[in-house]
């Protein structure tokens, strides 16, 4: 078992797709480790992303993320990271497969429901930008 960072994003949460969301990832075998609801400043959401800081998307996602709360949850599986992308599909809703988180509730390739880390490396990164050891009794 691994274990890799999801966020339900703004539209998500706002359009009380949350509840579905979770259902649809724990239908399809992931176990909830930890989770919790929380507005990101301009700040964090922006280091979250640093990686996409010279993208042309880059200021439109900061101002989309924290334009509501977001659902940052640890997720466990098998092969949890791969497992995991491959639930949300691709990045644009209009691009994802059948069936998949993305292409069920997601608008656009902008606001598009929900984040998944893309490695193992990055996972743990991630997590840990979110959940605190305290927070992370049930990971560990
Ligand atoms: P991913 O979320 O599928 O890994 P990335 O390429 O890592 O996709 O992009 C991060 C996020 O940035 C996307 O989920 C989406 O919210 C946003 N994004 C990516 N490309 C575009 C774009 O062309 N226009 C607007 N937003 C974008
Ligand atoms: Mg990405």
């Amino acid at each position: 078992m691994s274990l890799t960072l999801a966020i339900l994003k703004p539209d998500a949460v706002g359009s009380s797709k949350a509840g579905k969301i979770l259902a649809h990832l724990e239908g399809a075998g992931f176990r909830v480790r930890a989770l919790k609801l929380l507005s990101l400043s301009k700040e964090q959401a922006g280091a979250f992303y640093a990686v996409h800081r010279e993208r042309g998307f880059y200021a439109e996602l900061v101002e989309f993320m924290t334009s509501g709360p977001v659902i940052p949850m640890v997720l466990e599986a098998d092969d949890a990271v791969a497992k995991l992308r491959g639930a949300i599909g691709a990045t644009d809703p209009a691009e994802a497969a059948p069936g998949t988180v993305r292409k069920l509730f997601a608008e656009s390739k902008g606001r598009n429901a929900i984040h998944a880390s893309d490695s193992d490396e990055n996972a743990k990164g991630e997590i840990a930008f979110f959940f605190s050891e305290y927070d992370r009794i049930a990971v560990r």
